[in-house]
């Protein structure tokens, strides 16, 4: 972290020494000041990995360039389906292809999934247990029946939705707070994916910037891909490739680099290829649909389905995916489901979007 700062204000100054002092644009004095006062990254943010484009940029009146100061990213969409003013810019996203494919597990990707479990600390926990209701084996067998689901086009956020960006839509008054203590390190900081809220927060604030929350069979497409993959970026566990947990008395694992939450989108090597990062851990995402069992703890029908949402009502709450910093490797299997009903420390979101016709 301190290095990405070093070299970001030393780029920054770079270029805005080197741009002034090529066009005569930038007043030494003014450069001389900033310098050394540097705390703020969005002063620097217009010289951020200038190379060639400094100067493009040099050639701007000064004037123009600072009225952008700590001001969002410009946005070429105006997702409003009403007139808003002050808007945040989208989450950068990106668009998934539909069409059909399996969701959820078939018996052998489950024993799979077991066998996976198996070599945690509590490995020997994870088969037989059919009493408690999030055992492994029980919370593993609601991913069948593997059916066919077959999806629209839809764009979801390459990342969880942020602290920074969530604490927009509290300062609209639009998102109630998270329900961390203000300043908790392990969890209000600003690049850290949301925690603490509940499932109805994630709505709220998915339809405030312009969207909602992602389907479970959107999510698990996005996450599978077409080609069924196991894991977001392929068919076999890499532990350094995402924040996970594990399944023993301490919860956190420090191994992948972070013990707690990660700054989002810290596992590129983890992205899906279509880019969609921290589908597998650091905070598990609440989804639109209602989770239920049937009589034999399946999850899912068996027939097929079109654009599926989920059943009317689920006891156990809302599904949420894709495991958290808190949860072993089976967890983050695309296929792997869990619910909750209330806001926790481990649950965060991202949103999806229609693709417009
Ligand atoms: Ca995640």
């Amino acid at each position: 972290m301190g290095g990405d700062w070093f070299l970001a204000t030393f780029f920054g100054a770079f270029a805005f020494l080197s741009g002034g002092g090529t066009y005569g644009i930038a007043a030494p004095a003014h450069s001389l000041q900033l310098a050394p006062s540097v705390r703020a990254p969005t002063v620097w943010a217009p010289f951020a990995g200038v190379g060639a484009a400094g100067l493009e940029r040099a050639r701007r009146p000064q004037r123009i360039e600072s009225f952008w100061y700590g001001l969002p990213r410009a946005t070429d969409r105006a997702p409003a389906s009403g007139i808003v003013a002050l808007r945040p810019p989208l989450n950068r996203r990106v668009r998934i292809t539909g069409g059909r494919f399996v969701m959820g597990s078939t018996t052998e990707e489950m024993h799979e999934a077991l066998e996976l479990c198996a070599k945690e600390p509590f490995g020997l926990r994870c088969r037989g247990d059919i009493e408690h209701v999030w055992s492994p084996e029980n919370a593993v067998r609601a991913e069948g029946h593997a059916h066919e689901v077959t999806v629209d086009d839809f764009e979801i956020d390459v990342t969880e939705v942020t602290v920074e960006e969530y604490m927009r839509c509290v300062a609209a008054s639009r998102c109630s707070p998270p329900k961390f203590p203000p300043g908790d390190p392990r969890y209000d900081v600003p690049n850290f994916p949301v925690t603490h809220v509940t499932w109805q927060d994630a709505a709220d604030y998915c339809e405030w910037a312009g969207g909602r929350l992602p389907t479970e069979a959107e999510w698990e497409l996005a996450a599978r891909g077409h080609e069924n993959r196991t894991f977001p970026w392929g068919n076999v566990y890499n532990p350094r490739l995402c924040n996970h947990g594990s399944f023993s008395d301490d919860e956190t694992d420090g191994r992948d680099g972070f013990v707690g939450l990660a700054p989002v989108g810290s596992f590129p090597d983890g992205a899906t290829p279509n880019g969609v990062l921290d589908m597998a851990g650091n905070v598990a995402e609440w989804v639109y649909d209602w989770y239920e069992r049937d009589e034999q703890q399946f999850g899912y029908p068996r027939r097929a389905q079109v654009n599926p949402k989920g059943p009317p009502f689920g006891i156990y709450g809302h599904v949420v995916r894709g495991g958290s910093y808190r949860d072993g490797a089976h967890w983050m299997r695309a296929a792997a489901r869990y619910a909750s009903t209330i806001a926790e420390r481990r649950i965060g979101f991202r949103c999806a979007a229609d693709v417009a016709p």
